[in-house]
C-alpha cells in the first residue's frame, strides 16, 4: 500500500529554499483503460482486471505515465458500469477487491500512477440506498438522499419538469410505492437505472468522502469524477427554455437549471483538502461540459480540483485557425488559475478520431463528436491524428490518450444493431446507434477468434481489417502507428522545454494561415500543417515527424517543406 496520512512537519530554513518538483499530474501522459474492452484475462468476453495486469509492461513500454480505469464497481451494467451499485468493490465480472491490490501495487512498481472513476452524480437503481429509498417511501430521509418529487396534473401522472436525459426521453421516472399505488417520480439525467443524487443531503457528502479515502488509503492515486459539472440542481426545478440544451454546447445558455451551477465548487473544495491529507497528495481530473475555457477553470481554482479535460480541442474541426484559438484559449483560462491543461483527442464517449479527422470537417461544435456525415477516408483520419499527437504533446500541460489510438483503431460504425449496448440506442428510440463504435474490444494478436483480446468471442465483435493493426503486427514494424506512439512519447519525455510549463512557454509562429506552430524554450517548435499546400520550414533539424519521410532530416542549405496534414518536431538551429 503507497502513501498514507501526511504528517504535520515544518520546513527547516534549508529545505525551504529547495524548489519543489514539479507534481507528476501536470505534464502526465494518462492512457484511459476501459476496462470491458481492453484485455480479458479470463477468457469469458469481457475485459477485466487479471487483463490488465497481464498489459502492465505493454503501457509502461508505451511509455505513459498513468493510466485511468473506467468504473470497475458492482453494476448491472447498463451503462458500461457507470451504474454503481457499490462503490467500495469490484464487480465479480472484472475480478475481486484483492486483485484490484495487487493491480494497484503492480502498476506503482513500474511507476505507473493509477487514476480511478468515480460517479456521483448518479448510483444505479440497484444500489442498496435506492432500493432503501424506494422501500422507506415518501418523506423518508432515505427518500431524502435521491430527488424524488410528485408528479403533476390531477393524477400526478405527469413528470415534474421538462427536463430531458441525456441518453433521451424524459429524465423523470414513476415509481410504484410499497403499498402498489402510482407514486413519486425520480430525477435520473442519464438511464432510468442511473437516479440522480440529492448533494442537498449532508449524508450523501459524508458518504463519498468515504468513498474517497476507502480508495485512496488502498494506494489509488486520484479519481476521474464523472459528470462533474451535475451534481447540484436548483432546487426549484424549473422548466427548461427551449433555447437550453440538454447537454451543454458551445452554443448552449450559461444559466441552465441543472448543468455547472456554482454549488458543485463547495463540494469540490472538501474533496480537495482530503486529497491534501495525503502525502504525496492525491489528485482529481474532472468530466465537466461546461460553456467555455472560464467556466471550467473555476473547477480548477487552488482550493478545488487539479485538473480537468479539455473538451473543447476534441470539439475543434481540423482547421488551423481554431485549433490555435482553442488551444490558446484554454492556456490563458488554465494559467489564470495556475492549472494545467490537460489534452484529449479521443475517450469512450466520443466516435475515435482517426474516424472524426477522416470525416468532411464541420463548423465548430458538437457534431463532430459523434457525426455520422459525408465518407471517411481512413487514410486522411490516421495521417491526421499521427499530426494531431505530436500536436498536444507538444503543447505545455498532460495529455490523456484513449485505448487503441496507439493502433490508429478507427470507430466501428457497422455493429450488427442487435449487439449494440449503449442505452442511448434504445432511449433514442432506434435512432442514434450510441458510443458502442469507440469500444470494440482491442486487437492484440493477428490471429485468434478475439485477435488476442481473450477468450472466444469478445463482448463486441472485432472487424476483420484489426488483425493488421493489432499489437501483434504492429510492434515491430518501425512505420506504424504503436512505434509512432512509442517514439513521440519517449521523446516527450527527452526532448527539453516539453511536458510542463503553461501558457507562457508557448511562443505562436506565424507559418501562414492554415499552420498551427510554435516555439518553446530551449529552440524547440512544432509545425502541423493543416493546408492543402506543403509549407516551409524554418531552419532546424527534424526530432520527429508525423510523415517519416522527414525523419532525421535536417536543412543544411535547401529547403525542407512539410506536406500537408503533417506534423514535426524540430531543434531550432
Ligand atoms: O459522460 C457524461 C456525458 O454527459 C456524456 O454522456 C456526454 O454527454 C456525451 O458522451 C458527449 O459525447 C459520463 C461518462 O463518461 C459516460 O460514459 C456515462 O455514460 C455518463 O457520464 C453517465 O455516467
Amino acid at each position: 500500500m503507497s502513501g498514507g496520512v501526511a504528517t504535520e512537519t515544518s520546513p527547516t530554513p534549508a529545505q525551504s529554499d529547495v524548489a519543489e518538483p514539479t507534481p507528476w499530474w501536470r505534464s502526465a501522459v494518462t492512457y484511459q483503460l476501459y476496462i470491458r474492452s481492453f484485455a480479458d484475462g479470463n477468457g469469458d468476453g469481457l475485459g477485466d482486471i487479471a487483463g490488465i495486469r497481464s498489459r502492465l509492461p505493454y503501457l509502461a513500454a508505451l511509455g505513459v505515465d498513468a493510466v485511468w480505469v473506467n468504473p470497475w464497481y458492482p453494476s448491472p451494467q447498463a451503462d458500461g458500469g457507470y451504474d454503481v451499485a457499490d462503490y467500495s468493490d469490484i464487480d465479480p465480472a472484472f475480478g475481486t477487491l484483492a486483485e484490484a491490490q495487487e493491480l494497484l501495487d503492480e502498476a506503482h512498481a513500474l511507476g505507473l500512477k493509477v487514476i480511478l472513476d468515480i460517479v456521483p452524480n448518479h448510483t444505479s437503481d440497484e444500489h442498496a440506498w435506492f432500493r432503501a429509498a424506494l422501500a422507506a417511501g415518501p418523506g423518508s430521509p432515505e427518500r431524502e438522499r435521491y430527488i424524488f418529487r410528485p408528479g403533476k396534473g390531477p393524477d400526478g401522472a405527469l413528470p415534474p419538469n421538462n427536463w430531458r436525459a441525456v441518453f433521451g426521453g424524459p429524465a423523470w421516472e414513476q415509481v410504484v410505492e410499497p403499498d402498489g399505488t402510482p407514486g413519486e417520480w425520480y430525477l435520473h439525467l442519464f438511464d432510468p437505472k442511473q437516479p440522480d443524487l440529492n448533494w442537498d443531503d449532508p449524508a450523501v457528502r459524508t458518504e463519498f468522502l468515504d468513498i474517497l479515502r476507502f480508495w485512496f488509503d488502498r494506494g489509488a492515486d486520484g479519481f476521474r469524477i464523472d459528470v462533474a459539472h451535475g451534481l447540484v440542481k436548483d432546487s426549484t426545478l424549473p422548466d427548461l427554455a427551449d433555447d437550453q440544451d440538454h447537454v451543454l454546447g458551445a452554443t448552449g445558455r450559461e444559466d441552465h437549471p441543472h448543468w455547472d451551477l456554482p454549488g458543485v465548487h463547495d463540494i469540490y473544495r472538501g474533496w480537495r483538502t482530503l486529497a491534501e491529507q495525503y502525502d504525496p497528495p492525491k489528485v482529481y481530473v474532472a468530466e465537466a461540459w461546461v460553456f467555455n475555457a472560464a467556466r471550467l477553470a473555476a473547477y480548477l481554482r487552488p482550493d478545488e480540483l487539479h485538473t480537468a479535460f479539455d473538451f473543447d480541442f476534441v470539439r475543434a474541426p481540423w482547421d488551423a485557425a481554431q485549433l490555435r484559438a482553442t488551444a490558446a484559449s484554454s492556456l490563458a483560462a488554465h494559467d489564470a488559475v495556475g492549472a494545467p491543461v490537460m489534452w484529449v483527442l479521443s475517450n469512450h464517449d466520443i466516435t475515435r478520431h482517426v474516424t472524426r479527422l477522416g470525416r468532411p470537417q464541420l463548423a465548430a461544435g458538437e457534431a463532430g463528436l459523434h457525426g455520422v456525415h459525408g465518407t471517411v477516408d481512413l487514410e486522411l483520419g490516421r495521417r491526421r491524428a499521427r499530426a494531431a499527437l505530436l500536436l498536444e504533446l507538444a503543447l505545455p500541460g498532460g495529455v490523456y490518450l484513449y485505448q487503441g489510438e496507439e493502433l490508429g483503431l478507427e470507430e466501428v460504425e457497422d455493429l450488427p444493431e442487435e449487439l449494440l449496448q449503449d442505452p442511448t440506442w434504445e432511449r433514442s428510440g432506434r435512432t442514434e446507434r450510441g458510443r458502442d463504435g469507440c469500444r470494440v474490444p482491442l486487437p492484440w494478436a493477428e490471429e485468434g477468434l478475439s485477435l488476442g483480446f481473450g477468450g472466444t468471442a469478445p463482448w463486441l465483435p472485432q472487424p476483420a481489417g484489426w488483425a493488421a493493426l493489432s499489437v501483434q503486427a504492429q510492434e515491430h514494424d518501425p512505420a506504424s502507428m504503436l512505434s509512432f506512439y512509442r517514439r513521440a512519447l519517449r521523446l516527450r519525455r527527452d526532448v527539453p522545454g516539453l511536458g510542463a510549463g503553461d501558457g507562457t512557454s508557448v511562443t505562436w509562429l506565424d507559418l501562414g494561415p492554415d499552420v498551427v506552430a510554435f516555439r518553446r524554450e530551449p529552440g524547440f517548435a512544432c509545425v502541423v500543417n493543416l493546408g492543402a499546400t506543403a509549407v516551409d520550414l524554418p531552419d532546424g533539424e527534424v526530432i520527429v515527424s508525423s510523415d517519416p519521410a522527414l525523419d532525421h532530416a535536417s536543412r543544411a542549405g535547401g529547403t525542407l517543406s512539410l506536406p500537408t496534414d503533417n506534423a514535426v518536431w524540430l531543434h531550432l538551429t
